[in-house]
This record gives C-alpha cells, sequence and structure tokens, in this order.
C-alpha cells in the first residue's frame, strides 16, 4: 500500500533529480520517510522518468541491478530491482567522463540486451528473452548513488533510479543464440590491472533470466520492455570505485573490450 501523496511523491523525485543534476548528495529517503514502501519508491523513479520525458529525454532502456551474489553483499540489499535508462547517460565508447560531474561513481561489468521484439510479463522466461533479443553487447556501467557513503536500503535505491548514471557499450556485438551466457566470462581492469572477474551465471544463474524478471516487474505496472530497448542486466561482479585518472576497460569472452576513462 502507497504511504505518499502524489505531491510529496513528486517532490521527493525533484528533490533526488537535483541531487543527480548537481551531483550534490543527499540524505538516504528512509531517513526522513521510514515509512516508505517498495511502490512509493518506484513512484518517485516513475515520477523521475515521467519528467525527464517531458523535457525531452528519451528512454533508451532499462537496467536491472543487485542481480548478482557479489553485488547484493556489497550493498547488503538482496533484492533485484529496475532503473530506467535516459539517452544522456550514454557515453561513447571510449569516452570520458569528468568525475567532477558525478558524486562518487563506481563501475560494474554487465552484458547488455538490445531487444527487437517486445517483452512482456507475467510468465516471461529465459527463452523468450533470447527470441527477442536482436544482439548482445558489453557494457560498463557507472553506478554514482545520490546518497551519502553510496549507502541505502531497497526503498531509497529504488526511488534513487537503482543508482543510474552512466553506460558505454562496445566491443563486439553477440548472437544471443551462439553465447553461452552461463559461462561467458568478464574481466574489468582499472588502469591495466584486473580488479574484478565473473562469469554470467553470477547474475540470477543467467542474464536472460534477469531480463525476464524485468518484464516480470514492469508487469505490475502494466508495463513493458519496448522493442528496441539497451536491458543492463545486472553488475557480474561487485562494483569498482573510479576517480578522475582511471581508465577503465571491460574484456568480455568472444566480445571483445569496451573502455571507458575517467577525467
Ligand atoms: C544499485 C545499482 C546496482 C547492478 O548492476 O547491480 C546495479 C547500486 O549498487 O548502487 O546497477
Ligand atoms: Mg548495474
Amino acid at each position: 500500500m502507497s504511504t505518499l501523496s502524489r505531491e510529496r511523491i513528486e517532490f521527493l523525485s525533484e528533490c533526488l533529480e537535483f541531487a543527480e543534476t548537481q551531483a550534490r548528495p543527499v540524505d538516504q529517503l528512509t531517513d526522513d520517510y521510514p515509512g516508505i514502501d517498495l511502490e512509493d519508491a518506484y513512484a518517485i523513479q516513475w515520477a523521475t522518468r515521467r519528467r525527464k520525458e517531458a523535457r525531452g529525454n528519451r528512454i533508451i532502456g532499462l537496467k536491472v541491478g543487485l542481480t548478482s551474489r557479489p553485488k547484493m553483499t556489497q550493498m547488503a540489499v538482496h533484492e533485484p530491482i529496475y532503473g530506467f535508462l535516459a539517452d544522456y547517460f550514454q557515453l561513447p565508447e571510449g569516452g570520458r567522463v569528468g568525475a567532477s560531474t558525478l558524486i562518487h561513481p563506481r563501475v560494474e561489468g554487465e552484458i547488455a540486451f538490445v531487444t527487437k521484439a517486445p517483452l512482456r510479463g507475467p510468465g516471461c522466461h529465459a527463452g523468450q528473452v533470447l527470441a527477442a533479443t536482436d544482439f548482445l553487447i558489453p557494457s560498463v556501467e557507472v553506478i554514482d548513488s545520490r546518497y551519502k557513503n553510496f549507502r541505502f536500503d531497497l526503498a531509497s535505491v529504488v526511488a534513487d533510479n537503482a543508482s543510474s548514471s552512466r553506460f558505454v557499450t562496445g566491443g563486439i556485438m553477440g548472437d544471443p543464440w551462439a553465447v553461452d551466457l552461463r559461462t561467458v566470462g568478464v574481466v574489468l581492469e582499472k588502469n591495466g590491472d584486473p580488479v574484478e572477474v565473473g562469469a554470467g551465471a553470477a547474475v540470477i544463474g543467467n542474464p536472460a533470466s534477469s531480463v525476464a524478471m524485468l518484464a516480470n516487474m514492469l508487469a505490475n505496472r502494466e508495463e513493458e520492455i519496448p522493442a528496441g530497448s539497451l536491458i543492463l542486466s545486472g553488475g557480474i561482479t561487485a562494483a569498482v570505485a573510479v576517480e578522475a585518472g582511471d581508465h577503465i576497460t571491460l574484456r568480455a569472452q568472444g566480445m571483445g573490450s569496451v573502455s571507458v576513462c575517467f577525467v
């Protein structure tokens, strides 16, 4: 049951979006609103999405987060969540991010799915996801919680659009029927050193199941994953903190590499 009024949802969404655009951290939402539930939290996230769309930003995809044990353990939140990806989150392959435009960025290695057909739950499964996938592509997601010290609980992080900030895709596109999504290996390098390694199965057994779960979560709001969406299926490894001067490369088995640097 929702506990917040429409006005309060809009207000909290504006506060979090201001923290995002100004790169100024705020207190965790539930510190001031302890009663907030998941429904309120998604209502706040959707309010932010609607405001960005009304301003002319295009929503180019979605992300699933907290889908692997390394991520859940790192953040002490044990339930998968989703967020939206706006057009300006996307960086060109090899692109630069001004570290001072973000609060306390971290990077994650992920497999992204690009869809060619809509996916609608409930009952969506990994097979349907593969059939609706145009191609796979390696991605570095840059997350940046708007909360002080990168600390949050489930409702707070959902309201904050799942810490979405930037992402870059690149390397070699993968055929969804040819890549073994469970065994596909990734190496996340920071300044040439491998700092995290993992395999696709870390993401709820199979990253395609994560995309299916997303479709099923969206069904609660009678929403679907549209054709042509880019879906980040979730960090395979723990996230790695970055600062100005860091150069990040993700190598994905059979799919080349993708890089981004922080300046
Ligand atoms: C929440 C976002 C998690 C992922 O891939 O697990 C995420 C966070 O850890 O700040 O993007
Ligand atoms: Mg992520």
